[in-house]
């Protein structure tokens, strides 16, 4: 049995396309779905439906075999306990820093508002840089409106949700994407199958940028 760990909305709904060019087809809806489980028109294969922070945990602990996951989420869950072949290039967004439009940033140290901690970390220790994160699980646009912090970090696609709310995109952190992830001993074990799914699934992004 092969297991792939995905996430319900933009990754699923965008992966589903490539799995489908590996003959591998969700034997009922996963949007629709209440299960967890979906098996698959592969009597071998079969979908794991998790949240998207959760997918590298279910891939490093061997749960699931393989996954999907934004690089903003892999950046974030760290280490090297993950391959990560190959770039599918879907939901792309940009992780960025955001503040409220026009405002210029305070003297003193920086507050940070984000779900992306281990991040933001990383980023203001590279530029030596003293601030308090506040982890935050949702609605980072409102921080900087009520006086939580001075600045958010989150991921970006058309900005509108920033303007929405009066704040305008700073920095940027980095350029995201979703990668395809395999879990290592996975790897080793079945190695002819996941290579040549992966091979499969290379092709198939490589023809959809031509
Ligand atoms: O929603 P949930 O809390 O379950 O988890 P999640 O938000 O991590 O999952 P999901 O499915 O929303 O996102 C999965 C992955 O899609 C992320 O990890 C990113 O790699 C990628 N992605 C691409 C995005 C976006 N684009 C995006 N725009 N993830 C989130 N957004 C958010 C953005 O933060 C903003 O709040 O969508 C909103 C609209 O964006 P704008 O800039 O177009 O207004
Ligand atoms: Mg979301």
């Amino acid at each position: 049995m092969l297991t792939i760990a995905l996430s319900k909305g933009r990754i699923l709904d965008e992966t589903l396309p490539f799995l489908a060019e590996a003959g591998i087809i969700p034997k009922e809806n996963p949007e629709k779905s209440r299960k967890l489980i979906i098996a698959t028109s592969q009597p071998d294969v079969r979908i794991l439906i998790v949240r998207a922070t959760d997918v590298p945990t279910y891939v490093e602990y061997g749960a699931a075999d393989l996954g999907v996951a934004g690089k903003d989420v892999l950046l974030e869950y760290g280490g090297n306990g993950l391959y990560e072949p190959l770039d599918l290039n879907i939901a792309r967004c940009k992780l960025m820093t955001a503040g409220v439009t026009g405002k210029a940033e305070p003297k003193g140290r920086l507050k940070v508002a984000t779900k992306f901690v281990n991040v933001a970390k990383n980023y203001y220790a590279e530029q030596g840089r003293q601030v308090d994160i506040i982890k935050l699980y949702g609605s980072m646009e409102l921080a900087p409106l009520v006086g939580l912090a001075d600045k958010i970090i989150d991921v970006v696609d058309t900005g509108n949700t920033l303007r929405a709310n009066g704040l305008e995109p700073q920095e940027l952190i980095a350029h995201i994407s979703s990668r395809l992830i395999v879990n290592k001993a996975a790897m080793k074990m079945h190695h002819q199958r996941i290579q040549a799914l992966i091979d499969t699934l290379r092709n198939a992004v490589l023809s959809r940028k031509n």
